[in-house]
């Protein structure tokens, strides 16, 4: 990759020296995060040496580059992925034209909402976060959640990047915004659901990186389709990251239930919580909360907002080059659209269920991990299977929003859901025990919390037992 700019004060790779007008208004705006970041970063992690990641350049060696840093000073970084020559536009009505290097001033609103909407998350999960340092299983996992919220900086940075660029004052005054909202505040909330969701303990954490952060990956895989080519450069980098975000998540479950599976081995008959371990039905109720809100985040099934995103170019689908056609005017997708508690299959012009097309993706993604704790359960000869509820259960949003299901997606009355939503939902009591085995951190190096299994290995070939973070 050329020109990577890393000793400025804003590494990147887009040639930010040659814009002087640009470059000072990014300058101008890093100081306000900075400051948001230790109002709203990790509580209580200003001054330690974390062992980190950082992008330091968009190619193959150089973004991936490992070293002890105090969280403020991480290099935050603007990287976009290499620029694929003369790329064309490659779905919907504007397909083989070639990509926008620029905004068309038709769609600069619908881009700009998006923008907004995406880098909003960015920092809304920091936040959701900030206080699990605190009650960190491990210094392995300490390191992990500071890897994942200083990636997350770096996302913010990135679709700041295209505001500032593209979108001119509005844009300017958007990225300032971004920076005002905060995860769950009534008065200035995030602005999508999930995000105002409280994340407030490891089990949740592992839940929230395996599902909510899997929607980022299929978002970002539909933004990398974008006929506007810097946001597809720039989702396409940051695809990269969010690997390791998911990867969190799904051993953080996996070590979860690997030890609950053995205490409930090493103890037959009692139950898991006298053990200080989380029983599975828990770690069902979690993932039936955390699965649900994130299907949410995909957006009404049936959705005009999507049809014209798709239609335009804007936004496309996770791996636009498998599907046949590209222009999508001639299928249809089959729904189940509820009407008076039952369930009437109807057909819909495939454009507008585009939202549905991409949670299709998600659900059957979001499967494989299960089907890799149902494994590991089954060779420890428990006999427990981990399920995901049906797409009715539980939404806000769309089709189902508002209806009351059994996980199988059963439907049920006001008074049923009442009477037994906490078998299906984490209760308070499901909430209260779990942030009891979680009171306070553990700092030993190579010691984990009682509740959870030692990963298999350690962070980039160092053992276990490494000083991930250096707490003083
Ligand atoms: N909460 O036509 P519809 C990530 C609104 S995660 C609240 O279905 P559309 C990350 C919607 O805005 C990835 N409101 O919507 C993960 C619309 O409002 P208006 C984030 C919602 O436009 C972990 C109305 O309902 N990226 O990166 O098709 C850690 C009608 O809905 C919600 C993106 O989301 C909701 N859940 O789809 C860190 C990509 N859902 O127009 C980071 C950018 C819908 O009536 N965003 N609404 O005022 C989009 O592509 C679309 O905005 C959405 C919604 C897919 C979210
Ligand atoms: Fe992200
Ligand atoms: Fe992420």
């Amino acid at each position: 990759m050329s020109n990577v700019a890393t000793n400025e004060k804003i590494p990147n790779n887009v040639n930010l020296a040659g814009d002087r007008r640009l470059q000072r208004a990014l300058e101008q705006w890093q100081p306000s995060f900075v400051n948001w970041w230790k109002e709203m970063g990790p509580e209580g992690f200003l001054s330690q040496d974390v062992y980190l990641r950082t992008a330091i350049s968009a190619d193959s060696d150089g973004w991936a580059h490992f070293d002890y840093v105090k969280m403020p000073d991480y290099r935050w970084g603007i990287f976009l992925a290499d620029p694929v020559e003369d790329r064309k536009i490659g779905f919907g009505d504007e397909m083989g034209k070639p990509a926008w290097q620029a905004v068309p001033g038709e769609h600069r609103n619908t881009l700009r909402r998006l923008i907004v909407t995406q880098g909003d998350t960015e920092p809304a999960s920091v936040e959701q976060q900030r206080l699990l340092g605190q009650t960190c299983p491990s210094l392995y996992d300490l390191r992990n959640l500071f890897q994942v919220n200083v990636e997350e900086g770096r996302h913010l940075w990135a679709m700041v990047y295209l505001l500032h660029t593209y979108f001119g004052r509005d844009g300017r005054e958007e990225a300032e915004a971004l920076l005002k909202r905060r995860s769950g505040n009534p008065d200035n909330p995030r602005i999508l659901g999930a995000f105002n969701a409280p994340i407030a303990d490891w089990l949740s954490f592992y839940m929230f990186t395996y599902f909510t952060d899997r929607d980022g990956k299929y978002q970002l895989l539909a933004l990398a389709e974008s006929a506007f080519d810097p946001l597809s450069r720039t989702t396409r980098f940051m695809l990269t990251e969010e690997a390791h975000h998911m990867f969190v998540g799904e051993t953080g479950i996996l070590r979860v239930c690997e030890r609950t599976a053995d205490i409930m081995n090493e103890f037959p008959g009692d139950d898991p919580r006298q053990h200080g371990a989380i029983d599975l039905p828990t770690i069902q109720r979690y993932m039936n909360f955390w699965y649900s809100i994130s299907l949410d985040l995909f957006g009404g099934e049936v959705s005009s907002n999507a049809a014209a995103y798709f239609a335009s170019g804007i936004k496309g689908r996770a791996h636009e080059d498998r599907f046949e056609d590209h222009v999508a005017l001639e299928g249809s997708y089959d729904f189940e659209i509820p009407k008076d508690g039952k369930l009437e299959r109807e057909s819909v012009p495939l454009r507008n269920a585009m939202n549905e097309v991409l949670r299709d993706a998600y659900v059957s993604d979001s499967q494989r991990g299960v089907d890799k704790f149902n494994k590991l359960l089954g060779e420890k000869n428990i006999d427990f299977k981990l399920m995901l509820p049906s797409r009715r259960f539980n939404r806000s949003v769309g089709l189902y929003a508002g209806l009351h299901t059994t996980p199988a997606g059963e439907f049920l009355s006001d008074e049923e859901w009442e009477n037994r939503k906490g078998e299906w939902l984490p209760s308070e009591a499901d909430l209260t025990y779990v942030k009891s085995l979680m009171t306070k951190p553990i700092y030993e190096r190579g010691k984990m919390a009682n509740w959870v299994a030692a990963p298999k290995r350690g962070i980039k070939g160092r053992p276990v037992d490494f000083e991930y973070v250096r707490v003083d």
